[in-house]
């Protein structure tokens, strides 16, 4: 078996605080550990200079090398272009999209960095396993070394149609190198088609039906490869979590009253001001859940040092301050709204004793919230998933409640909906919902690109 080498932004190395200890690391910890592999990425330090060589640290058959950043590589490649430029870019927020060539250098400065203090720690029969956008360019960065692994990419936000991604100056070198990759996973058929007729359309090549593509000399492979969660660890932490001294407290708290949830880091994509409106709108159209339902929105904040995260931050504010003042009672706050992050336990108790969970991105790559809001249900009374449609889990989760997220309307109605289905409509879409989790894991996820990489043919020998 080929070992196997990870490159993310963010490793789960032991001494890095600021990595999530999420579904994600612990697949690919996973998948790593069977095979024996490389975890190579940020330390999520800043040094000074450009280090020689990575720091090196072992756990069992796992090796984390990390490399600290510049403060301008790190300005350049993460703050500006990786999430001033792409992350917009991808969530189709062209007006929130910001460009500079500095910037652009800067991300493939990194790229070429994070490729040389790699290519010396490869085998030649690793396979090369890289995820998200902060590394379009790095497989053309390892070719130009030399590097003649296969190499793959995951990307977990989602691809725009041609018209949104031609908005980015220099798209086509994005794509170009894109296309040294000799397999590029989507999230969606919808991203696999957004490649394919950005391809064709800006004449840089095209995707066959059998999921190869061709771009000038390069070949390769591109495919749908829906990520999932842990769903068995999740309904045993959800089983466990509802009675952890938290949610016991939450519950206490709530007394007789019925709660939705909704949790997202706090990020523009995840449209959490059009979910406040909604809950006004239930409240304003529906007076019988006054005083009988209760929002909560916890939030961590994310980038908090990006200007558009602050507006974003103060406008929830707002409609929390407003919501509550108008319809709360002296003892009933319709939203509580917390910006902290809380225990994955914790969080599985939570969305077990939700009667409601709203997942409502404008936007969203595939959104774990959703799968695992479903996951931690009590199947002898599940709750309600109100699902976006531009979710990539709408896909999969299709008895959720798929609702419009610039629908303001069509959102409150589905709460109400939710709020008032009868058990047995809620277990037999539970039930279907839960099947296709059970079916798809974030185990048979990592499985299937791992094995779709190791036999992707070698596109550098095709002509
Ligand atoms: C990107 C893509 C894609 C959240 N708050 C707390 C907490 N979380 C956990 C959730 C979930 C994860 O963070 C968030 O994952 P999402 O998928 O919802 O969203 P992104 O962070 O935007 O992830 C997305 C994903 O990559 C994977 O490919 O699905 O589309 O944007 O697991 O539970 N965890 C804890 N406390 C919190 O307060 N412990």
């Amino acid at each position: 078996m080929a070992r196997l080498v990870v490159v993310s932004n963010r490793t789960a190395a032991p001494r890095d605080r600021g990595a999530r200890a999420g579904g994600l690391a612990v697949a690919l910890r996973e998948a790593l550990a069977r095979s024996g592999g490389v975890w190579f990425g940020w330390s999520g330090d800043i040094a000074a200079e450009d280090p020689p060589a990575p720091r090196i640290q072992e756990a069992g058959n796992i090796v984390f090398a990390t490399i600290p950043l510049t403060r301008p590589d790190h300005d350049d490649f993460y703050l500006h272009y990786a999430n001033g430029t792409l992350w917009p870019l991808c969530h189709y927020r062209l007006g929130l999209v910001e460009f500079s060539r500095s910037a652009y250098e800067g991300y493939l400065r990194v790229n070429h960095l994070f490729a040389s203090r790699l290519a010396p720690l490869l085998r030649p029969d690793d396979l090369i396993w890289v995820h998200d956008y902060h590394f379009f360019p790095l497989a053309a960065a390892l070719r130009d070394l030399g590097v003649k692994n296969r190499i793959g990419f995951f990307l977990h936000i989602p691809l725009p149609a041609p018209e949104v991604l031609t908005a980015l100056p220099r798209h086509r070198r994005l794509i170009q190198d894109l296309c040294c990759y000799d397999l590029v996973g989507f999230q969606t058929e919808d991203d696999v088609r957004a490649f394919a007729s950005y391809l064709e359309r800006e004449d840089v090549g095209r995707v066959d039906p059998d999921g190869s593509f061709a771009a000038g000399e390069r070949r390769g492979e591109v495919g749908a490869f829906p990520i999932g969660i842990d769903t068995q660890a999740f309904v045993e932490l959800a089983e466990t979590g509802v009675s952890s001294p938290q949610t016991l407290r939450l519950r206490e708290s709530m007394g007789s009253r019925r709660f939705v949830i909704g949790v997202d880091r706090l990020d523009y994509s995840k449209g959490i001001p059009q979910r406040m409106e909604a809950f006004q709108t239930l409240l304003e159209s529906r007076p019988e859940h006054r005083g009988a339902v209760t929002y909560m929105q916890i939030a961590p904040i994310s980038r908090g040092e990006v200007e558009e995260y602050q507006a974003l931050r103060r406008d929830i504010e707002g409609w929390v301050g407003r919501i509550n003042g108008q319809f709360g009672e002296f003892d009933w706050s319709p939203v509580r709204y917390l910006n902290k992050a809380f225990p994955r336990q914790s969080l599985a108790g939570f969305f077990r004793e939700a009667a409601v969970g709203l997942v409502t991105p404008l936007r969203d790559g595939m959104n774990l919230v959703a799968k695992e809001y479903v996951a931690a249900q009590n199947p002898d009374d599940p709750g309600v998933l109100v699902l976006s449609r531009f979710a990539g889990a709408s896909h999969a989760l299709r008895q959720a409640l798929i609702v419009n997220p610039f629908d303001v309307e069509e959102m409150a109605d589905a709460v109400h909906m939710a709020l008032t289905m009868p058990l047995a409509e809620r277990q037999a879409r539970w039930n279907k919902m839960m099947a296709e989790l059970r079916e798809h894991t974030i185990q048979s996820w990592c499985e299937s690109f791992v094995t779709r990489l190791a036999g992707s043919e070698d596109g550098r020998q095709a002509a």
